[in-house]
């Protein structure tokens, strides 16, 4: 009887372990990485913002340099095309590491070269600035099947090899140190390491308004708002450059966080600033 009550009381007083203070997310030491919200075809704001983003990792004195584009190049802006050459460029310097994720628009395309019927829907969402990057159109008759079907074909000619082999590398998403980077979000309850290619690609609402923390800080982009987004469960970086022309990018060093952003200035000049982050509220 002794022994029942001592388990019982065990059971209901069981001394609460405190509750584990969490660390500041970082990047492991030695590491500078920056972070690149969607582009959508904006070439004129991503040329000054990634000269920029390369003069600071060229100055820097980590051992490992990291650029990470976080998908949405193509599509809406006007130059598709151009973007491509520029992070094919990018790819190919040996002084970064670039890492390429894949974003929901960069998913349509590859799919209309695989299945022209996606090409009125992908249409819809930006894709006709896209084609025409590459001196294309949609069909005159859209109802076409078969027209849609030459686009494709010629797309499919047009693209460039370089260009098709970045599209095919794409990932969904990376991890390093307490950062996790992805399009889009990851879905609420699911482990980071779990998540669906759909979710990280296109989660919106769900991921945004949940206030529960993941294993790592999720930086994404995706879901544009009028200023970069910063709090204890994520960093957002889609500035709705397509529409507020401002293109902006996270830079993660150690525990530091700032931000650059390339935009349209008063008197129609580009021009790139850096902000840091304002510090965290205490979780
Ligand atoms: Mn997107």
């Amino acid at each position: 009887m002794g022994q029942l009550v001592q388990m019982i009381s065990r059971l209901l007083f069981k001394p609460k372990r405190p509750k584990p203070q969490r660390e500041p997310a970082a990047v492991p030491p030695g590491t500078v990485v920056w972070a690149v919200g969607d582009i959508h075809g904006r070439l004129d704001l991503l040329n000054p913002l990634l000269d920029h983003l390369m003069e600071d990792l060229r100055a820097s004195a980590a051992g490992r340099k990291v650029i990470v584009f976080l998908g949405d190049y193509i599509d809406r802006g006007p130059d598709s095309k151009g973007v491509l050459d520029r992070l094919v460029e990018v790819a190919a310097d040996t002084a970064v590491e670039a890492r390429f994720i894949r974003g929901n628009h960069e998913e349509r395309m590859m799919a209309f070269l695989e299945d022209s019927t996606v090409g009125p829907s992908w249409c819809e969402y930006g894709g006709v600035e896209a084609l025409e990057s590459y001196g294309l159109h949609p069909p005159a008759m859209k109802h076409v099947a078969q027209a849609w079907g030459h686009v494709a074909a010629d797309l499919d000619h047009r693209l460039p090899k370089s260009h098709r082999h970045l599209l095919e590398n794409l990932e969904p998403a990376v991890s390093i140190g307490g950062y996790f980077f992805t399009h889009a979000g990851a879905r609420p309850g699911v482990p980071l390491d779990a998540q669906s290619e759909r979710d990280l690609m296109w989660i919106r609402g769900s991921f945004l308004d949940d206030a529960g923390a993941f294993e790592k800080v999720v930086v994404h982009g995706h879901t544009p708002a009028r200023d970069v987004h910063r709090d204890h469960r994520r960093i957002g970086v889609d500035t709705g450059v397509y529409k507020w022309n401002m293109l902006s990018a996270v830079r993660l060093e150690g525990e530091a966080v700032s931000f650059a952003q390339s935009l349209i200035g008063d008197g129609g000049d580009i021009l790139v600033r850096r902000r840091e982050a304002p510090a965290l509220a205490a979780a």
